[in-house]
């Protein structure tokens, strides 16, 4: 058989984009790993939150090792992997604020809506991305639409459902946690639409000349942030409300 360059994991030295598949790869990796053996340590009404972190990294694990090879072997952006694995972890954060709101009484018309607000922003994402000939009009209206997807999130976790509910589970660990979960979407899934327009043909390219394999730059560095940022917030949360009811 022959040996093929892709056989081979060869990262450039030169090349962060390939640099960020594989860490990114393995930090999701070994935050899955984490996740998944400190769920044994938490209280149980925590376990399920930890399990469906340990899931995003751990999805998103297996994707960047696919993603990576498939970016090694082509020097292509590799958009179909990346929003399924978004289209699979995505709906899976928004199951997090379903589950840390739960007890204080979030319902799955809550949760649907979340998982609908964010598909819908991630396939008008996908319809902008891939079908885009780089001409900026198609792009922009298919980036608009998608907003309108991220808006309703954002909304519902800091103003809406989630961050009332929040408010009245009367647990302060909640509270600071959807809190800062909130800042997650705020400003970590932000990377996501500022990297969308600084493609080829967007908003904040001009002058810039980059090639189109550059928005993997953004997206790994803001998927880690991200996933992994998610996942610790939520063990955070396991840990010091338990930290509370024992002393309690
Ligand atoms: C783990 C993956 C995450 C948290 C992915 C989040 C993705 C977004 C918030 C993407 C948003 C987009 C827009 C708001 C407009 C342009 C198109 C997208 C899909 C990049």
């Amino acid at each position: 058989m022959e040996t093929t360059l892709a056989n081979i994991v060869n990262i450039p030295v030169d090349d962060p984009i390939a640099f960020t598949f594989f860490t990114g790869y393995m930090a999701m990796l070994a935050a899955s790993v984490f996740f998944f053996a400190e769920r044994g340590q938490v209280n149980g009404k925590w376990k399920l939150s930890m399990l469906v972190s340990a899931l995003i990294t751990g999805i998103a694990a297996v994707h960047y090792y696919y993603m990576r090879d498939y970016y090694l072997a082509t020097g292509e952006t590799p958009t179909a992997l990346r929003y399924i694995d978004w289209t699979l972890t995505v709906p899976l954060m928004c199951v997090e604020f379903y589950l840390l709101t739960k007890a204080a009484g979030a319902t799955t018309s809550l949760l649907w809506k979340l998982i609908l607000a964010s598909v819908w922003m991630l396939v008008t994402g996908y319809i902008g991305e891939a079908f885009s000939d780089g001409s900026s009009g198609h792009s922009v209206l298919w980036g608009v639409l998608s907003t309108v997807g991220y808006a309703y999130v954002l909304y519902t976790a800091w103003l809406g459902e989630v961050a009332q509910l929040a408010k009245k589970s009367g647990d302060p660990a909640v509270v600071k946690g959807i809190r800062a979960l909130a800042w997650f979407v705020l400003v970590g899934w932000a990377i996501y639409p500022i990297g969308y327009m600084c493609m080829p043909g967007g908003w904040l390219n001009t002058g810039l000349g980059w090639d189109s394999a550059n928005i993997d730059l953004f997206y790994n560095i803001a998927d880690a942030i991200n996933k992994i940022g998610f996942g610790l917030v939520v063990y955070g949360i396991a840990v010091s409300s338990q930290a509370k009811t024992v002393t309690a």
